[in-house]
């Protein structure tokens, strides 16, 4: 199957929207090193901050047909660089979350994404309110991705 690979800041949501879109009723914990469950592979959002994590990235990207990057949309940070996403040779959507959050701005955070090298679809989603889970499951679905495989 295809698997997915889910890549983004530290405490941008990634764990947190892979529980949602697994339906894991559980709180997400830090992300220690990259997690390969079924056909999701989560990774810690260091690895996208600090370039001497990059090689671990571009090698487990390999493994992954699709890349989702992610953005929380309630921070005005910019923490990666210009093109990152192209460096991975995947196709590349976007993930913008935290949108239930007071002050979150989907407009700024999805520009954020495409400058960071999203050239194909942007997700708002809410892992909190549910909101936008559905399609980006669905997505997902169509690309093969099977959302309930597991090791
Ligand atoms: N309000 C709100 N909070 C969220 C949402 N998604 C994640 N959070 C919160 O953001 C914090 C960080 O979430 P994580 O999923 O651990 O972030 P991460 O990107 O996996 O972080 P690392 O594992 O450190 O790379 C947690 O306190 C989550 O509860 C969301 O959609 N809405
Ligand atoms: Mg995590």
């Amino acid at each position: 199957m295809a698997k997915v690979m889910i890549v983004g800041p530290v405490g941008a949501g990634k764990t947190t929207l892979v529980n949602a879109l697994r339906d894991y009723q559980r709180p997400a914990c830090k992300t220690a090193s990259i997690i390969f469950d079924g056909d999701i592979i989560d990774t810690p959002g260091e690895y996208s901050q600090i370039p001497r994590f990059y090689p671990a990235l571009l090698v487990t990207a390999m493994d992954a047909a699709l890349v989702i990057l992610v953005q929380d949309a309630s921070t005005r940070e910019v923490s990666l660089p210009p093109g990152f996403g192209g460096m991975l040779a995947r196709p590349v959507v976007g993930a913008v979350t935290k949108i239930d959050l007071p002050g979150a701005d989907s407009a700024r955070a999805a520009s954020r994404l495409r400058a960071a090298g999203v050239r194909d679809k942007i997700f708002f989603v809410s892992a909190m309110t549910g909101q936008g889970i559905e399609e980006l499951s669905q997505f997902l679905n169509e690309r093969g991705c099977n959302l309930w495989a597991k090791h």
